[in-house]
């Protein structure tokens, strides 16, 4: 009965990377395809990084992403794609 562990030990994984407890450092890839003209990575940027707790934000206009390092006991993914959408561009995390 080998298959059932190994589907265990890789749920598990899933979970863990999923909701990481034990670290205070973050970082995850946001796509926001919302992205038309140079400037909005800008705007992208700013309302990213007035979400408490975010140390970095790289947002590559070309790519349509905004990479985050954040302290995930201060903020969350969710946090994030919020202050994007908020700021017209609706993100969603890139895997
Ligand atoms: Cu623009």
């Amino acid at each position: 009965m080998k298959r059932p562990n190994t589907l265990l030990a890789t749920l598990t994984v899933f979970t863990a990377l999923a909701t990481p407890t034990w670290a205070a450092t973050s970082t995850v890839t946001l796509a926001v395809p919302g992205m038309t003209c140079a400037a909005c990575p800008i705007t992208v940027k700013m309302a990213i990084a007035k979400v408490d707790g975010v140390q970095k934000v790289d947002v590559s206009y070309e790519k349509r992403t905004a990479i985050v390092t954040f302290d995930d006991t201060k903020a969350s993914v969710q946090q994030l794609t919020k202050a994007t959408e908020d700021a017209g561009y609706p993100s969603s995390v890139k895997r």
